[in-house]
């Protein structure tokens, strides 16, 4: 028997740079698998490298099918990430705060029901850090709803955007004073992620 996702997910993965050329993103960027039930899940997640030991500058990214982990993605590029940034600890519990990220993406616990913000996950490894973020469809603004479509003020927008971000940190498992950090796409586009301006904190 499977177990059906109320969505279709696909697991993405960012290969480190190896030596000279072939180091744009787009290159780097490959697709390895989709999956749709709760069985197929844990047959890709124990044949897999634990994020713990891939080599810097890797990612994995685990997205709704149809949407690539990427900016310009049209399902993407008027959104943004909610992210937090875990020091590389001895012991680490990588794993299992990215296991428990990605089984909170696909068992749909991340918004409210309906919302269609959330467009997956993603864990970067970095030099001394992991960041593990949560990438959505809007940046908390109005929706004018149109053909029967959804709409939402202001107000309404960044409601759901900071229950999503306080949803992300409780799964994070991070103490109160900790904060996850939230910005748009555009920003990190023109300033490089690092650099770019928080827009809001949980
Ligand atoms: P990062 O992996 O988000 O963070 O971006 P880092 O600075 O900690 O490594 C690293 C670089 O990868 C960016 O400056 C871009 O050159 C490239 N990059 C990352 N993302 C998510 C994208 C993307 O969505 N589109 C494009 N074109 N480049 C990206």
């Amino acid at each position: 028997v499977k177990h059906p996702l109320m969505n279709k997910w696909t697991l993405w993965f960012t290969k480190p740079p190896s030596g000279k050329g072939e180091n744009n993103w787009a290159d780097s960027l490959k697709e390895v698998v989709t999956f749709d039930s709760v069985e197929e899940f844990w047959g890709i997640y124990n044949n897999i490298t634990k994020t713990s030991e891939l080599a810097q500058k890797s990612d994995y990214h685990l997205f709704k099918a149809g949407i690539r982990p990427e900016w310009e993605d049209v399902q993407n590029k008027h959104g943004g990430k909610w992210a937090f940034q875990f020091k590389k600890t001895s012991p680490c519990p990588i794993d299992q705060i990215w296991l428990h990220v990605m089984l909170a993406a696909i068992g749909e616990t991340l918004e409210p029901e309906g919302e269609g913000e959330v467009m997956g996950v993603v864990v970067n490894v970095r030099k001394g850090m992991f960041r593990v973020g949560l990438w959505t469809r809007t940046v908390g603004g109005a929706i004018r709803g149109t053909n029967g479509g959804k709409s939402r003020t202001a107000d309404e927008g960044k409601a759901v955007l900071a229950e999503i971000g306080k949803r992300f940190k409780d799964v994070l498992g991070l103490p109160k004073e900790e904060l996850v950090e939230f910005t748009g796409h555009t920003e990190a586009a023109h300033h490089g992620s690092t650099r770019a301006k928080a827009r809001f904190t949980v």
